[in-house]
């Protein structure tokens, strides 16, 4: 079990820059990166590449950290002059990071899409719009309490002003149904965004539901465990699966998850693909598909938190669709991203999941929608990964966080922008 780690402090900037070995210790080439036994003992894959795929380390990369003071961040986008805007869940807020490493105020605009009675906003993911560069439009996603007590995950758009750092004309597009109590706000929210190349959004939601029957993710009447499709006003997309089916809610375009926090589009396809929090033992990568079912609470890896089986105990059921991996002992997936930049070549056809709990940015190599190699980065930091980015300058660009717990006045907030560069 090696380690290779080499710190330096770049003075002018400010910056730390750590230089890494992409060798993660302890992992052997060819064999599987987690060798613990399944949380569900017949947990048994449907296909030989669905988990466990065998450790391949790649390239060595540096890490350079932009920022490290932010409190809960949850996602972030790359606007045309460099700059990056950050998202906070909490306290939510949309803020600029310029090329400096300078972080503005809140974008003025953002909380005055709050209900009237609610105290706090969580924002979430942040995606351009196609056309910003003239429109300069930007999408997110955000929750807060409706009637004191009920929440969902909203989406909303605005028109960014970067030089006065406001939003402008913000309004709410699309309020999920329907608003939910719960005892944790932040949870099973989903919220992240994927725009299509015609413009129209994807949206992942979370079932919200903190215990069984979990049935609202099966049942199409509610927006509730659903991938949703939405046009930029918030319309029903027009090649949505369900449109005019009584009782059928027509934003929906998949169903059947759980608490999804990664949505990306394969450049090299088009294919949509998502990660998702599964029961203990079943976290879950899929690829989306018009009308399809995800099979959440009915065919399931993984058992209940508490230890019990989910439903029937299957992991496979005919007219349901068996997720393309899945990750047993689980990961916590959060952020999902392809790699496209040149700066790596290695990394071509890679897959980058975020680990909230796994602690761990995953690498995934993709061949013809199969998973055929795995290698845990970052795991040396020991961070909880809430998102990944590839920049437009190839750079990969990691989002820690630390939690909530550790906001309050004194516990200064430790979560960092980090970005991966070739050594
Ligand atoms: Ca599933």
């Amino acid at each position: 079990m090696k380690l290779f780690l080499i710190c330096t402090v770049c003075v002018s900037a400010g910056l730390f820059i750590v230089s890494v070995k992409a060798q993660t210790p302890g992992l052997i080439e060819g064999q599987p990166v987690d060798k613990r036994p399944p949380e569900k003992t017949d947990n048994k894959p449907t296909f030989p590449e669905q988990t466990r795929a065998p450790y391949h380390a790649t390239a060595p990369f540096q890490i350079t950290t932009l920022i490290d003071t932010l409190p809960a961040p949850w996602s972030l986008a790359f606007l045309p002059d460099g700059k990056i805007l950050l998202t906070e869940r909490l306290p939510g807020s949309i803020r600029i990071l310029d090329t400096k490493g300078v972080l503005s105020e809140p974008v003025a605009g953002v909380s005055a899409l709050m209900a009237p009675d609610a105290k706090d906003i969580g924002v979430l993911d942040v995606a351009l719009d196609p056309h910003f560069a003239t429109n300069h439009q930007i999408f997110f996603t955000f929750y807060d309490y409706i009637n004191g007590t009920n929440s969902n995950t909203w989406i909303a758009r605005g028109r960014l002003d970067e030089a006065k750092c406001a939003l402008i004309d913000a309004k709410v597009i699309f309020r999920a149904q329907p608003a939910m109590p719960s005892k944790r706000l932040g949870g099973k929210t989903g919220g992240r965004i994927a725009i299509a190349p015609d413009g129209t959004l994807f949206v992942t939601t979370g079932d919200r539901s903190d215990s069984p029957p979990w049935d609202v993710a099966q049942r199409l009447d509610n927006h509730l465990g659903k991938i949703l499709h939405i046009t930029a006003d918030g319309a029903a997309a027009p090649d949505n699966p369900f449109l005019g089916k009584p009782g059928v809610l027509p934003e929906i375009w998949a169903y059947g998850v759980r608490s999804p926090e990664g949505l990306a589009f394969d450049p090299k396809t088009g294919r949509l693909w998502e990660n998702e929090h599964g029961p203990r033992g079943g976290d879950e990568l899929n690829i989306i598909g018009k009308g399809k079912n995800y099979g959440w609470p009915i065919a399931v890896h993984g058992i209940d938190y508490p230890g019990k089986a989910i439903g029937e105990g299957v992991v496979h059921k005919d007219g349901m669709e068996d997720p393309v991996y899945y990750w047993d002992p689980v990961i916590a997936p959060s952020g999902l991203a392809f790699y496209t930049g040149t700066l790596f070549p290695q990394w071509q056809g890679s897959l980058f999941v975020g680990g909230l709990g796994g602690r761990m940015l995953d690498r995934l190599t993709i061949v013809n929608d199969h998973v055929v190699a795995e290698e845990p980065l970052l795991t040396e930091l020991h961070s909880r990964i809430r998102d990944v980015r590839v920049g437009p300058d190839g750079a990969v660009y990691v989002l820690t966080d630390s939690g909530t717990a550790t906001v309050s006045p004194n516990t200064p907030p430790t979560s960092k922008l980090l970005k991966l560069t070739p050594k």
